[in-house]
């Protein structure tokens, strides 16, 4: 009697903890769209990347699967709601080490996360 219940509360937390993840990256992604639209143009890495590979390392999106960029927006976020402001913090960074800064490569429409994606010189 027990043992259903207990996988049905088992079940419950996993959706729950889906949903969770769900919004939190389409309200992230919201951001970043917001902060960056004018920079995103159709067909280039960023653009590509959108919405979870931004700041993820794969699909499915996991709260701790994070490229560098997500790793380096994670600490400038430190638990709280990712916003412009912790955007803006991490610009300077270099994230994926290639050289380029991360507002560098999403103005030249590469990825901040990937050191295989940076712009030509
Ligand atoms: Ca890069």
């Amino acid at each position: 009697m027990r043992t259903p219940l207990l996988w049905v509360g088992i079940a419950a937390l996993a959706v729950a903890g889906l949903t969770t993840l769900a919004a939190a990256k389409a309200a992230d992604t919201a951001v970043f769209r917001a902060t960056y639209g004018s920079h995103l143009k159709e067909g280039s890495d960023l653009a590509r990347a959108l919405p979870c590979l931004v700041c993820h390392d794969k699909m499915p999106a996991t709260k701790t699967g994070l490229n560098p960029y997500g790793v380096d927006v994670g600490k400038a976020a430190a638990g709280k709601t990712l916003d412009a402001k912790v955007l803006a913090a991490v610009e300077r960074l270099d994230s994926d080490k290639d050289g380029f800064s991360n507002i560098d490569e999403i103005r030249a429409g590469t990825h901040p996360g990937n050191p295989n994606s940076k712009p030509r010189k």
